[in-house]
C-alpha cells in the first residue's frame, strides 16, 4: 500500500501491508515505481481527493491511460482535511470552506467520468455508509488486472460537515444512504440528482502496462543478442 499526504492517507499506517507513506500527490507515482521494478506485487493507492484529483490530478489522469495494475482509491470528502477545510477540487459550486467564507465559485467534476474518459479500465464507486457493498467492490478492484478506481464518498464532520451545516458524523453517514442509489435504479426517474453507486466499467480487452513493458523489454533484448 502506497499513500500521499492527508487524514485518509494515513491508512497506510494502519494495516499489516508492506506499505510507503510518501509525499502529497505523488502516491501514484510512487507506486508506478513500486509496480514496475516487482509487477508480481498487489498495489493499493489509498488517497484524498485533494492529494488524488488537485495536486495529483495530473498523475490520476496518466495512471488510468496507462492501465497500470493499481487500485487507486479515491476517499472524497469534498476538502483538504488534514490541513484545515481548505476547499478542494470536489467541493462543489456554493459549499463553505475556511478558504471560502463566502462559499466557492468553483464547479467540481465527476470522479468517476473523469476516470472512465481518461481509461481506467475499472471504474466504480461507494459510500462509507455502504460498507459491505464497499468491501465487496474493492475486492473486485484489487483483483482487477489493471489500472482500477474506486471512488468512496466520504464525511468531514469537523470541516466540510460544519462549515455546511450537514450534521455531526453519523448525520453525514445516513446521508449517503438518502442522496445515493444503485446503477440505474427506478429511483433516478422522480430524482436524477441522485448520485449511482456500483461498478461503472470493467474492461479485461486493454493491455496491463507491466506485460506491454515486460514486451519491450524482451524486444530490446533479442536486438542485443
Ligand atoms: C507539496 C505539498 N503541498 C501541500 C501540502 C499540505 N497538505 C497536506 S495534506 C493536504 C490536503 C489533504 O486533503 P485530502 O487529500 O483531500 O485528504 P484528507 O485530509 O481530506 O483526507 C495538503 C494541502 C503538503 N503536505 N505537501
Amino acid at each position: 500500500m502506497t499513500s500521499g499526504i492527508g487524514c485518509s492517507s494515513r491508512i497506510s499506517g494502519y494495516v499489516d501491508f508492506h506499505s510507503l507513506h510518501t509525499i502529497h500527490g505523488r502516491a501514484l507515482s510512487f507506486a508506478t515505481g513500486v509496480k514496475l521494478s516487482r509487477p508480481s506485487l498487489k498495489a493499493i493507492v489509498p488517497m484524498g481527493d485533494g492529494d488524488s484529483l488537485a495536486i495529483g490530478g495530473n498523475h490520476f489522469i496518466h495512471a488510468c491511460r496507462r492501465n497500470i495494475d493499481i487500485t487507486a482509491i479515491v476517499m472524497n470528502n469534498k476538502i483538504y482535511g488534514m490541513t484545515g477545510g481548505q476547499f478542494s477540487p470536489l467541493s462543489g459550486q456554493g459549499k463553505k470552506a475556511t478558504t471560502a467564507p463566502y462559499a466557492t465559485i468553483d464547479s467540481d467534476f465527476d470522479v468517476v467520468e473523469l476516470a472512465k474518459s481518461a481509461g481506467a479500465t475499472f471504474v466504480a464507486r461507494s459510500t462509507v455508509f455502504h460498507a459491505n457493498e464497499t468491501k465487496e467492490i474493492l475486492k473486485k478492484a484489487i483483483n482487477h488486472k489493471g489500472f482500477s478506481v474506486v471512488e468512496i464518498m466520504s464525511q468531514c464532520p469537523t470541516y466540510f460537515g460544519r462549515k455546511n451545516k450537514l450534521g455531526d458524523a453519523v448525520q453525514m453517514m445516513e446521508s449517503f444512504k438518502t442522496n445515493t442509489v444503485k446503477i440505474g435504479s427506478k429511483k433516478l426517474e422522480k430524482n436524477p440528482n441522485l448520485i449511482q453507486r456500483g461498478i461503472f466499467v470493467e474492461n479485461t480487452d486493454k493491455p496491463e502496462y507491466c506485460e506491454a513493458y515486460d514486451q519491450v523489454i524482451a524486444t530490446a533484448m533479442k536486438g542485443k543478442k
